[in-house]
């Protein structure tokens, strides 16, 4: 990635004091938020935070992530439990640099998966029921702010592509479906913004493309993305 730099001076200023923005990315399984991720780590400003993808398969030994999809009805609940409080500690993970970038949010936890395991009859009422009374208390409590959501936008069938080649092996049974499904929720969410609230901006990117060209399409869009997020 190219060095930025001179992002600070065109920040907005409060009272004298530049802010501090929070950007997420946003996008369905393999839509490709770590390569985004980073190609603006080496960002000057900015603080990249990953998603927390790699505790949820090692909790003091074992693989909720897996458990989850071998049987998503006995392990949803404990599986989104763990999710919503991973994503709570990187909302509120105090931050160095003006401008933390994340991976994913609290928010397409609850608005896309736990969603999509709830209507599919895999999550409980009861289960569904006690994970958002906790998401909407803490959200009254941390209110994990956001400044600029992007979204890389797919369709489910480049996704599923990618998944059969990346090869991760928890991901293996994922049905062309659950994509789909996912893709909706995520499109009800941040382009029709009929189903949930949306926290922040939302900047939409057409991901379909191989890494090379996305490379192109994130430098284009680099100053709307760091200096757009007020
Ligand atoms: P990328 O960089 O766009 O390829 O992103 P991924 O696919 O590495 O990251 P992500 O968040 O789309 O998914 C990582 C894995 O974790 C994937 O198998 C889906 C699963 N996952 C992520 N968040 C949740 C969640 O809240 N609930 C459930 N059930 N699964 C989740």
């Amino acid at each position: 990635a190219v060095l930025f730099t001179g992002i600070m001076s065109a920040l907005p200023k409060k009272n004298g004091h530049h802010q501090k923005f929070t950007i997420c990315v946003e996008g369905n399984i393999a839509s490709g938020k770590t390569s985004f991720l980073e190609y603006f780590k080496d960002t000057h400003d900015v603080e990249v935070i990953e998603e927390p993808v790699n505790k949820w398969r090692n909790v003091q030994g074992g693989n909720i992530l897996a458990k989850m999809y071998e049987d998503p009805t006995r392990w949803s609940l404990t599986l989104q439990t763990y999710v919503q409080l991973t994503m709570l500690q990187n909302h509120v993970k105090s931050q160095e640099k003006p401008i933390k970038l994340m991976e994913r949010s609290i928010y397409s936890a609850k608005y896309c998966f736990v969603e999509n395991l709830h209507n599919s009859g895999k999550m409980p009422d009861l289960e569904f029921a006690v994970l958002s009374e906790w998401f909407d208390w803490i959200l009254d409590f941390h209110k994990c702010p956001l400044d600029l959501i992007v979204y890389l936008q797919t369709t489910p069938e480049i996704v599923y592509d990618r998944i059969k080649k990346r090869q991760r092996k928890e991901e293996q049974t994922i049905p062309i479906e659950y994509l789909q499904t996912l893709h909706n929720l995520h499109e009800d969410w941040l382009i029709h913004q009929r189903k949930f609230p949306v926290p922040c901006k939302v900047l939409t990117l057409d991901a379909n493309y191989e890494l090379d060209y996305m490379h192109k399409v994130f430098e284009e869009n680099r100053k709307k993305i760091m200096c757009d997020s007020g």
